[in-house]
């Protein structure tokens, strides 16, 4: 069954590219005339646009491929993706070597919109096509007991042009309490805009969790791990005073160099100014009851 959630954003939120350049055109012709007029709703409409395919495949992080923006477009294409095999072990019932056709097979693909916010404080909105991890971790079958769940990239330097640099410690690793990664709202991406995923977003599989900041949703995995000791996590080890092992996007927790409050819309066109961040990233309703009793000023 398809998770239904308070969602603001449809299908008709996704623009076409075309649609969305003579929009930035006409919101140009504007600029003169009234834009105290613009500020209400036409503004409020826009925020909640998908990014254009080119926005979303040529704006990264995957330091895996360097750490431009713009490097993953240039460097991924090297990346080998087929076969591709993911392991599960830990505490599990079936542990093993699945292969991704294998989880293919057994997964069903739906169109998640979501909103997406990097720690840095940019943010897309995007149109993910995957599968929720919870139907992945049910079909290898999780032990009583397990607390975590842990999840490794690929480290093949040949192709990962950036692993032969030390800007992380690689391979990338990343983690969530079981309970934030049975959550309904948390998939593993497959495809953006119906289209198999590209290399430099992720491919052939990651993780997807909205309502955290973007380095939580690790790309390219190769192994997930479930176990019941919270897991390293690849920017906690790299600066663990900035960077949590929760880090739910937050207005209210600034970075210790910068503020969180607001973000500045990858895209925004002329009328691009930051937005206010959400709490959760918009996610509230769905998961504030995970963190019920919680101090996230010290659990970031
Ligand atoms: N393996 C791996 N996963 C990663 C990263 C990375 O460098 N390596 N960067 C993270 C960060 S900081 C962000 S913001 C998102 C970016 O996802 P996108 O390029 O699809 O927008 O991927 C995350 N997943
Ligand atoms: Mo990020």
């Amino acid at each position: 069954m398809a998770y239904r959630w308070k969602n603001d954003l449809t299908r008709d939120d996704v623009t076409p590219y075309g649609a969305y350049m003579n929009r930035r055109q006409l919101m140009a012709g504007f600029a003169g005339v009234g834009l105290a007029a613009m500020a209400g709703t036409k503004a409020q409409a826009m925020e909640l646009e998908a990014n254009s395919w080119e926005e979303i495949t040529t704006y990264n992080n995957f330091y895996e491929f360097g750490t431009g923006k713009g490097d993953p477009a240039k460097n991924a294409h090297r990346l080998t993706t087929d076969p591709w095999t993911v392991t599960i072990d830990g505490m599990v019932d079936r542990p093993g070597d699945y292969a991704f056709d294998e989880i293919m097979a057994a997964m069903t693909v739906e169109e998640r919109i979501y909103r997406f916010r990097c720690v840095e404080a940019w943010s897309m909105v995007v149109p993910w096509n995957g599968f929720e991890l919870k139907d992945l971790l049910d079909l290898a079958g999780v032990k009583s007991g397990a607390e975590y769940v842990a999840f490794e990239t690929l480290y093949r330097p040949d192709e990962m042009v950036g692993q032969k640099f030390g800007a992380l410690d690689w391979p990338y690793v990343e983690g969530l309490r079981l309970d934030e990664a049975m959550h309904p709202l948390t998939i593993m991406a497959t495809g953006i805009y119906g289209k198999t995923i590209p290399k430099q977003n992720g491919a052939p599989m990651r993780l997807v969790v909205p309502w955290k900041y973007g380095f939580k949703s690790i790309k390219s995995i190769v192994k997930i791990t479930l176990t019941d000791k919270e897991p390293p996590t690849s920017w906690n080890k790299a600066n663990g005073r900035e960077y949590g092992f929760y880090s739910n996007v937050n207005p209210e927790v600034d970075h210790p160099r910068w503020s969180q409050a607001t973000e500045r819309k990858i895209g925004g066109g002329v009328f691009a100014k930051r937005v206010p961040t959400l709490m959760f990233n918009g996610y509230e309703d769905e998961v504030a009851s995970l963190y019920d009793g919680m101090d996230l000023q010290r659990f970031y």
